[in-house]
């Protein structure tokens, strides 16, 4: 249905008491790469993300523009997780969130490449996939292309996120939110 890109460096096991949870990674594709990354934030164990809400900067005109600044998952025990997030824009007031108690299991994400001299704005946009393949939108701004949809693997569904944000500025060109992985987790059952 989808087509699956930018695929998966590696899968871990992670020992929490007497579960097993497999993890693996889903990434944006690093068409800018400025900024920090913050630290890992995830779904407590036994659980998994079910909706996110984005932190957009409205277009400023001919003012530094920075689009989109965080996002923030929720998770299926109503846990929020949103690692670094840039100063700028306001949060969406309602989390969007799946479906008949769907899990995220992918995204697609809107990336603004360089603009050399030009006013930069790395990450627009994103839009979430639930595993019934719904597709949920939060704030967005409109630079930029969409990237292919990106997937867990069968049976995975995303419980983690880590994001690379660039710092102020100053008097320069800000882009706040750059790259995103995800983790996706699959419970063996015990
Ligand atoms: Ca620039
Ligand atoms: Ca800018």
């Amino acid at each position: 249905m989808f087509k699956v890109s930018f695929w998966i460096i590696y899968l871990v096991f992670f020992i929490n008491r007497n579960d097993c949870r497999l993890i693996d990674v889903i990434k944006s594709q690093p068409l800018v790469n400025w900024g920090n990354w913050g630290p890992t934030e995830s779904c407590s164990p036994g659980h998994f993300a079910v909706g996110f809400r984005s932190k957009v900067e409205p277009s400023i005109g001919r003012g530094d523009d920075t689009a989109m600044n965080g996002i923030e998952l929720i998770c299926n025990d109503q846990k929020k997780i949103s690692s670094l997030v840039g100063p700028w824009g306001n949060w969406a007031e309602s989390f969007s969130i799946c479906p008949n108690g769907k899990f995220l299991t992918g995204f697609e994400m809107r990336m603004e490449r360089s603009q050399g001299k030009g006013d930069d704005t790395a990450t627009n946009a994103i839009r979430m996939i639930c595993e019934d393949f719904n597709i949920l939108k939060s704030k967005e701004s409109s630079w930029g292309e969409w990237s292919m949809v990106n997937l867990c693997p069968a049976k995975f569904f995303i419980c983690g996120l880590k994001t690379q944000v660039e710092p102020s500025q100053g008097k320069g060109d800000d882009t706040s939110l750059n790259n995103i992985i995800f983790y996706c987790c699959y419970d063996v059952p015990s």
